[in-house]
């Protein structure tokens, strides 16, 4: 007998009702078509996937300026909002619900994806030490440009634009990308933000950009449809803050006071490591009057423990969700998984993308 788990119970998320706990976390795949538009493959890959309780895009540039990685999708233009109804529609049909994730990358950036090729923009003119992927290659992260004061309204604006062609595709919500070492998250932390504005200096100020954002989208598709993900501590993208936990208890403060559904909270290194730097996530949790997504590094026993020490309400797991379409029928059965190949994560075609078998189309196959 195994003992029941609390990860395929329902959960309610706002208005709408997630059937079990499992959030397909947002995921990189560089495989969007002439125009940025998300191709037939898409469509296959997110529908393969509909029996999560809840999928969240790869993360969807809100403009030109926000990309920083070749053939990643937009949300921004005609085309690209028809190709993600069709990703939408698909994912539907089948049961499912899913959200889009909202990216600007700010310095993350090179300058050959940039308008007219300049500089990527960043809160100030600090370059990430680190590499994109344009072209083909690793090429090194450019030199950014520091952001006019006046132009940050435009940044905001990119993001309810944003929101409401997601919802004009079709999504059931939107997640804000506010991790990773990305645009708001270079605004929250002191390691990238050196302005002595309005928007750097205090906790107040460098969180401003972020709740600004946050304040938009929810007046755009309502609170009840909007999620933010956050990285503490993450060392992502060469970003670092002095002392993140009293940043964050103030970000998810103001968060809660605008009701936002849910927060979702990388835990640790992204993708690494879950104890890099001491940081209390609990306490998020308890100031949090919304759901928690936890995210990083969970496997079924951890996610598990985490519900049902009430930890966390949701949680998103990523390389499996890539490797095994039906991770919720696999863990629900105590099935074998698949591995993931890390060679097919970024770029490509259906293999590694699409071509994950199922148990079902394992077992038609014996
Ligand atoms: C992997 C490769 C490129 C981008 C993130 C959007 O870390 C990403 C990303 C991940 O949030």
């Amino acid at each position: 007998m195994s003992t029941p788990s609390k990860l395929f119970e329902p959960f309610k998320l706002g208005p709408i009702t997630l059937p079990n706990r499992l959030v397909m976390a947002p995921l990189t795949r560089n495989r969007a078509v002439e125009g940025l538009v998300p191709s037939p493959l898409a469509v296959e890959y997110y529908g393969q996937r509909a029996s999560a309780g809840l999928l969240i895009t790869e993360a969807s540039q809100v403009s030109q300026q926000g990309q920083g990685y070749q053939d990643t999708p937009g949300i921004y233009s005609k085309e690209q909002v028809a190709g993600w109804r069709k990703v939408t529609d698909r994912v539907h049909a089948r049961g499912g619900r899913i959200f889009l994730q909202l990216w600007h990358v700010g310095r993350i950036s090179h300058i050959s994806l940039q308008p007219n090729g300049g500089a990527p923009v960043a809160p100030s003119a600090v370059r990430a030490r680190g590499k994109t992927f344009v072209g083909g290659t690793f090429v090194d992260i450019s030199e950014p440009r520091a952001l006019e004061l006046s132009e940050i309204p435009g940044i905001i604006e990119s993001f309810r634009r944003g929101a409401a062609n997601a919802l004009e595709a079709g999504f059931d919500g939107v997640e804000i990308h506010g991790a990773n070492g990305y645009l708001l998250d270079q605004f929250a932390k002191d390691g990238a933000n050196k302005r002595t504005d309005a928007y750097g200096g205090s906790i107040e100020n460098r969180a401003r950009l972020m709740l600004e954002v946050a304040n938009v989208v929810t007046s755009e598709v309502g609170a009840e449809r909007t999620g933010i993900r956050i990285a503490p501590v993450t060392t992502s993208n060469d970003i670092s803050d002095s002392n993140p936990q009293p940043l964050f208890d103030h970000i998810v403060d103001r968060l809660n006071a605008l009701n936002l559904v849910y927060i979702h909270v990388i835990e640790g290194a992204t993708g690494g490591p879950r104890d890099i730097a001491p940081f209390d996530y609990g306490f998020l949790r308890r100031r949090f009057k919304g759901a928690y997504v936890a995210n990083n590094g969970y496997d079924f026993e951890l996610a598990n423990k985490a519900l049902a020490a009430s930890e966390a309400d949701l949680i998103a797991f990523g390389k499996l969700f890539i490797a095994n379409p039906d991770l919720v029928e696999r863990f629900r059965r105590g099935a074998p998984l698949n591995t993931p190949d890390k060679a097919t994560f970024y770029g490509g075609g259906a293999k590694g993308y699409t071509d994950y078998p199922s148990l079902e189309t394992a077992d038609a196959a014996e």
